[in-house]
């Protein structure tokens, strides 16, 4: 019975691992490491951040984006108002080719997602669908982290991928 329990074991971990791949290729545009933050209690909307690059010379827009996670999900951007960040909604996201387009906690662009079907607890994932004007659509995985783990891990991966 031993060896089964373990045979079964491991492939429930690598069916696992692969509904949470890391990378995600739509033609020659590539999103790399998709996260959300985890939301407080009495807040109802979280932001996700991935980066997306083209190889090619065709840059793409990203023009929307849905999940089961929440009732509909906004494109923002971030700037300083006199000495406090704010964000606000855009009505798409420009990519450019052979640029990257890297999204952080920070600041800059990220999804909203508004009006949440449940909290987003850290290590929970959900799937995502993203509509590019030139290429079409696509569907990722979403994991929530910490900012701090989110940002490392994106940037761990990235510094992996150009060296
Ligand atoms: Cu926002």
């Amino acid at each position: 019975m031993r060896p089964m329990f373990v045979l079964m074991l491991a492939a429930t971990l690598s069916m696992a691992a692969s509904a949470m791949a890391q990378e995600y290729r739509l033609d020659d545009l590539l999103i790399t490491y998709p996260f959300a933050t985890p939301s407080p209690p009495s807040v109802d909307h979280a932001a996700v951040y991935m980066d997306i690059s083209i190889a090619g010379d065709e840059p793409d827009v990203l023009v929307g984006a849905s999940t089961p996670a929440s009732d509909t999900v906004e494109f923002h951007d971030m700037a300083m108002e006199g000495s406090v960040m704010r964000m606000f909604p855009v009505g798409e996201i420009e990519v450019p080719a052979s640029t990257l387009l890297t999204m952080r906690p920070a600041g800059g662009y990220h999804l909203m997602l508004m009006n949440l079907v449940a909290p987003l607890r850290e290590d929970d994932s959900f799937p995502m669908s993203l509509t590019f004007a030139e290429r079409g659509e696509m569907e990722i995985h979403v994991r929530v982290q910490s900012a701090s783990d989110g940002s490392a891990d994106a940037d761990e991966l990235l510094h992996r991928h150009n060296h």
